[in-house]
Formats: C-alpha cells, sequence, structure tokens
C-alpha cells in the first residue's frame, strides 16, 4: 500500500475512534463499502422475506383487530426494507442488483424466515422473540458508523419495540385462554425459540466478519454477547406467561450474573444459511414470483417516469423561449 493509502486508511481509522459517521461520499476502504453493501443488502432482504411468514395469517388472523394489527406490522417491515435498500444504495450498488444476489442465492437473509408459521401462536412468538432478538441486534445499529444506515435504523427500531410488545400482548392473552390455547402458546415458543437465538450469527470464534466490523464500529457488541443479552431478557419475560424455555440447561448464574444456556444445534443454523431449511425453497419461490409478476409494473413506471420528464423539458424550453 502506498504512502496516501496508508494516510487515508489512518485518517478513516481516527475519524471511526472519534465516532464521527462516515457519510456516502467520503472516502472509505473498499473492504468497508463490501461489508456494508453485504450486511445492509441482507438486512433488507431480511425484513422482506420476512413478511412472507407472517403473511400467511393475514387471511386467518382470528379477530378483525388482529388481522388490522398483523397487516400494520407487515407493512412496516415492508418500509424498512426499502429504507434498508435505500441506504445500500448510497454505497453505490443499485437495487436491481441487490435483488439479482438475492433471488440467484448469493445473497443471504436471516435464517428465522425459513421455518414455517404453524398456528395462530406463531404470530406471538415472532413478534415476542425474532422482534426482541431482531431489536437487541439492531439498537446498537443506530450508532453504526455508517451514517445512512445509522439513521434507518432510529424509525426501524422505533417500530420493532412496538411489534415487540403486540407480540408479547398477543401470547399474554393466549397463555391466560383455554387449556388448548395455552398448549399452542408453549408449542410455539418451543419451535421458535432455538432459531431465535441463531439469529444472532455464529459464536464469536466462528464469525469470520466481526473483528473488522468490530474495528470499523459497524458492530458494537459480539453475535454472543448480544445472544446472552437476549437469553438474560427472555427467561424473565417468560415468568409472566407462565410458560417455559425448551432448554433444560436455562439456569441463573450466581457468578456471571447471567443465564447459562443449552447447546445450539450449529449444524441446523449451517444447514439453514445453506438453503436446506424448511421452507428456503418456498420463501425464494415466493420472491422470484413477486419479481416476475411485477415486470409489467416497472415497465409501465419507467414509460411513464421518461415521459413526465419529455413533457417537463418540453415545457422548460417553451418558457424559455416565449422569455427571449
Ligand atoms: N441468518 O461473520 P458473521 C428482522 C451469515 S431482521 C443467515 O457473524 P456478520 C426483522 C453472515 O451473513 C433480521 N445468515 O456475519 C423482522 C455471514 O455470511 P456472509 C436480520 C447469517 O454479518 C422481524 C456468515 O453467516 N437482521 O428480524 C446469520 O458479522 C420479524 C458469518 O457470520 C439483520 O440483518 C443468520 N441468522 O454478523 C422482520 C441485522 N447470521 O454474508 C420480519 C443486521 C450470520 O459472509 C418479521 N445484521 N449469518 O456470506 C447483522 O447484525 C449481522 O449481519 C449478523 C451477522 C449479526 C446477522
Amino acid at each position: 500500500m502506498d504512502q496516501t493509502a496508508n494516510q487515508l486508511q489512518d485518517q478513516f481509522q481516527q475519524r471511526i475512534d472519534l465516532e464521527q459517521k462516515i457519510e456516502p461520499r467520503d472516502w472509505m476502504p473498499e473492504k468497508y463499502r463490501q461489508t456494508l453493501i453485504r450486511q445492509i443488502s441482507q438486512h433488507a432482504h431480511s425484513e422482506i422475506i420476512g413478511m412472507l411468514p407472517e403473511g400467511n395469517w393475514i387471511t386467518r388472523a382470528p379477530s378483525l383487530k388482529r388481522k388490522a394489527i398483523l397487516l400494520a406490522k407487515v407493512q412496516d417491515e415492508a418500509g424498512h426494507g426499502l429504507y434498508l435498500y435505500s441506504a445500500a444504495e448510497t454505497l453505490g450498488i443499485s437495487r436491481d442488483e441487490m435483488y439479482e444476489q438475492l433471488h440467484s442465492g448469493k445473497a443471504k437473509y436471516s435464517s428465522i424466515f425459513n421455518y414455517p408459521t404453524l398456528s395462530w401462536a406463531d404470530m406471538g412468538a415472532i413478534g415476542w422473540l425474532v422482534d426482541g432478538a431482531a431489536i437487541l441486534n439492531q439498537v446498537p445499529l443506530c450508532r453504526t458508523s455508517f451514517g445512512p444506515y445509522a439513521r434507518a435504523m432510529v424509525r426501524v427500531c422505533k417500530e420493532e419495540s412496538f411489534h415487540q410488545r403486540q407480540g408479547f400482548e398477543c401470547l399474554l392473552q393466549l397463555s391466560r385462554g383455554s387449556e388448548v390455547q395455552r398448549q399452542m402458546c408453549q408449542d410455539a415458543i418451543n419451535r421458535w425459540w432455538w432459531p431465535s437465538l441463531m439469529m444472532f450469527g455464529p459464536k464469536d470464534d466462528e464469525s469470520p466478519n466481526s473483528k473488522l466490523s468490530m474495528q470499523w464500529k459497524i458492530k458494537r457488541f459480539s453475535n454472543d454477547e448480544l445472544r446472552q443479552k437476549f437469553v438474560d431478557m427472555i427467561a424473565e419475560q417468560i415468568k409472566l406467561l407462565n410458560m417455559v424455555l425448551p432448554d433444560p440447561d436455562l439456569t441463573w448464574n450466581e457468578q456471571t450474573k447471567h443465564y447459562d444456556y443449552g447447546a445450539i444445534n450449529w449444524e441446523e443454523f449451517k444447514q439453514v444459511i445453506q438453503g436446506n431449511g424448511p421452507c428456503n425453497k418456498e420463501r425464494l419461490e415466493a420472491r422470484k414470483k413477486a419479481w416476475t409478476n411485477g415486470d409489467w409494473v416497472r415497465e409501465a413506471a419507467t414509460v411513464h417516469a421518461a415521459k413526465q420528464a419529455k413533457r417537463k423539458s418540453e415545457a422548460q424550453t417553451f418558457s424559455a423561449k416565449e422569455t427571449q
């Protein structure tokens, strides 16, 4: 690396250390740009694919109130995807390229959305556990070093925390209901608990991206630190539901002041992120179909925009002539 490149790298790291935000037009190492494109686009894909498991229950919500809440939540996730795609675009990648990476399987999305939603209680479990995990991971991202990502996350987090509360409230109702409702609630918790722990990513010593992401303050906490925070939070909240977490090894550790928990099935995680989870194929097919079906809309919008631009430029030429 020549001297100028070294100086640029040093200045860049100094700015990060001083907690200054990096903006799209600032100089940045190519690896920083690529890491952000990877993380932000995968985050955006997760929000969009994340609409599918819950969308599955919109027509079957048990009341008008629950249907309205679920519709609003799914719509919020679409909004999160759009802010995030926009933030990634500021790094020089187009939205079409990002979709292409998703559809070809090159880009990942969160493992959690490859599990099926089998009962209404899953809507509560997703809100409480999945959005709960998402918030713990995303609140620190409001302080991430890249300005557009940090700013997008502020609104996302406000909405996610509302989602989590509605999920908990949904499960609370079920937990106070009939025996069948209580069983549904416990069953949903049993199925979503371990996949939620996997959302935080591999163990720290097996997380190849963490070192640089922490140095560049893209990530503020490690995968294991956030996972532990989540376990500590949920192990307390579940007491209010009078339910149990499906982990016989979950115990309070007086020395560490944290909950110890059992072994995560990392082989399952690996399989899911390699495309072999229960719903991977179905999720990707649904996205690809939506893309193909949206072809005519994109074409019509492009033609409309070109017409508008032409009319605007003709009007400008006309008024310029008038004033001569
Ligand atoms: N699933 O080296 P690390 C939501 C990949 S949004 C799939 O530790 P990193 C809202 C990782 O990409 C949920 N892949 O990676 C909602 C990497 O592969 P690559 C999404 C995973 O980036 C709620 C490899 O493993 N949230 O839930 C997963 O430093 C309800 C090695 O991993 C975000 O995206 C996984 N769980 O740390 C919507 C938050 N974990 O790319 C609807 C932003 C790891 O090198 C309903 N992202 N991998 O091929 C992050 O904070 C980070 O990217 C981590 C992973 C923590 C996810």
